[in-house]
C-alpha cells in the first residue's frame, strides 16, 4: 500500500495489516506451491514471506521455533524419534537439536524452494539441517503422515502455514487421526494453532477435532510473536492414549543445556547456542488462557 513498505493482507485478518519498512528485497520466486519472497526490513531483520504471509523474521523467530519445539519435547522423558511437518526453514530442527535424547528427526516439507531459500538466506535457521540425525523428505505432510509406520514417533511437530493453500488439510480431523496412528502410546503432538485474538472459530474447530481423536490430554498454549498477526500465536498440544502426559509440568529442563548438535557424515558435535525465549517458567505460563478463550474452549 505504502511505497517502500510491505503490508501483510489476508482475509484471515481482514480490517488490519501489519506493515514493515523494506530495506531491500533479496529474493523473489514462484514455486509449484506458493510465492516466495525474502526481504530485509528496517526493524525486524530478514523476513520470509509465503503467499504474502510472514512466516518468520530474524528478530522474533526464536519465540515461535523455541516454543513449538520445546513445549512438546520437554513434556516427555527422552524423546527419541521426532517428525516435523512443514518447517522447511530449519528453525524447528535447530531447536530439536538441543535435545540429546533425540536419535532420529524426520522432516516433511512440501516446498523445496523454502529449504533452498533458507540455506541461502537464513543460515542461522538452516543450521538445523546440519544435524546428521535429520532426514529431509520433500512431500505433502498429509500423505507422509498417513503412510508412516504405526507407532513410530514420540513426538510430531506441525510447523505449518495458515489453513489457506497447501496447509489446509493439516488442520483437519483425518490428519489428526493419521498422527494418532503414527505416534507411540503416550506420544505427543504440537501444531501451529493460530491466534485467539483473531481465530477463535478456527481454534474451536481444532480443539473439538483433537478432543475426538486424542485420547490422552488436549491443551491449547500460546506465545508472543510480534511480527505475526495480532502478535500472538497458539499451539495445540495433545497426547495419545498411554502413559499420562501433563504438558503443564515440564519433565525436561533446558535451562542449563544451551547446546545444539551439528555435524556431517558420521561425525557430530555439540556447540553452544543460548536459548532466547524458552525456559521452564515460560513453558508453564503458556497454558494460562485469557477468560474469553477459556470460556469458549472448556465446553468443547
Ligand atoms: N517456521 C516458520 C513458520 C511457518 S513455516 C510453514 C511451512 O509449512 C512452510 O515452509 C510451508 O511450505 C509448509 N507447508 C505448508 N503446507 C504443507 C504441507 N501440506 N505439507 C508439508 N509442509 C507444508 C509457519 C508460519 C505461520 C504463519 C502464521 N500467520
Amino acid at each position: 500500500i505504502m511505497p517502500g513498505w510491505f503490508s501483510e493482507l489476508s482475509p484471515m485478518w481482514s480490517g488490519e495489516a501489519h506493515s514493515f519498512e523494506v530495506k531491500k528485497v533479496v529474493f523473489e520466486g514462484k514455486s509449484d506451491f506458493q510465492d516466495v519472497v525474502v526481504f530485509d526490513s528496517v526493524s525486524y531483520g530478514r523476513v520470509l514471506v509465503l503467499d504474502g504471509v510472514i512466516q518468520l523474521t530474524q528478530r522474533d523467530e526464536c519465540a515461535y521455533q523455541e516454543m513449538i519445539a520445546h513445549l512438546p519435547l520437554c513434556s516427555i522423558e527422552n524423546p527419541a524419534k521426532v517428525l516435523v511437518v512443514g518447517g522447511g526453514d530449519g528453525g524447528v530442527l535447530r531447536e530439536i537439536s538441543r535435545h540429546e535424547s533425540v536419535q532420529q528427526i524426520d522432516i516433511c516439507e512440501i516446498d523445496k524452494m523454502v529449504v533452498d531459500v533458507a540455506k541461502e538466506y537464513f543460515p542461522e535457521l538452516a543450521v538445523g539441517f546440519s544435524n546428521p540425525r535429520v532426514n529431509l523428505h520433500i512431500a505433502d505432510g498429509v500423505a507422509f503422515v498417513r503412510d508412516a509406520a504405526p507407532g513410530t514417533y514420540d513426538a510430531i511437530i506441525v510447523d505449518s502455514s495458515d489453513p489457506v493453500g497447501p496447509a489446509q488439510q493439516l488442520f483437519e480431523k483425518p490428519f489428526f487421526e493419521s498422527m494418532v496412528k503414527a505416534l507411540r502410546p503416550g506420544g505427543v503432538i504440537c501444531t501451529q494453532a493460530e491466534s485467539p485474538w483473531l481465530h477463535m472459530p478456527i481454534i474451536k474447530d481444532i480443539v473439538a477435532a483433537c478432543r475426538q481423536t486424542f485420547k490422552g490430554s488436549v491443551n491449547y498454549a500460546w506465545t508472543t510473536v510480534p511480527s505475526y498477526p495480532s502478535g500472538v500465536i497458539g499451539f495445540m498440544l495433545c497426547s495419545t492414549e498411554g502413559p499420562d502426559v501433563n504438558f503443564r509440568n515440564p519433565v525436561v529442563s533446558l535451562d542449563k543445556l544451551e547446546m545444539i548438535t551439528i555435524g556431517e557424515g558420521g561425525s557430530e558435535k555439540r556447540v553452544p547456542l543460548p536459548l532466547k525465549y524458552y525456559n521452564s517458567d515460560m513453558h508453564k505460563a503458556a497454558f494460562s488462557l485469557p477468560m474469553f478463550a477459556k470460556r469458549e474452549l472448556e465446553h468443547l
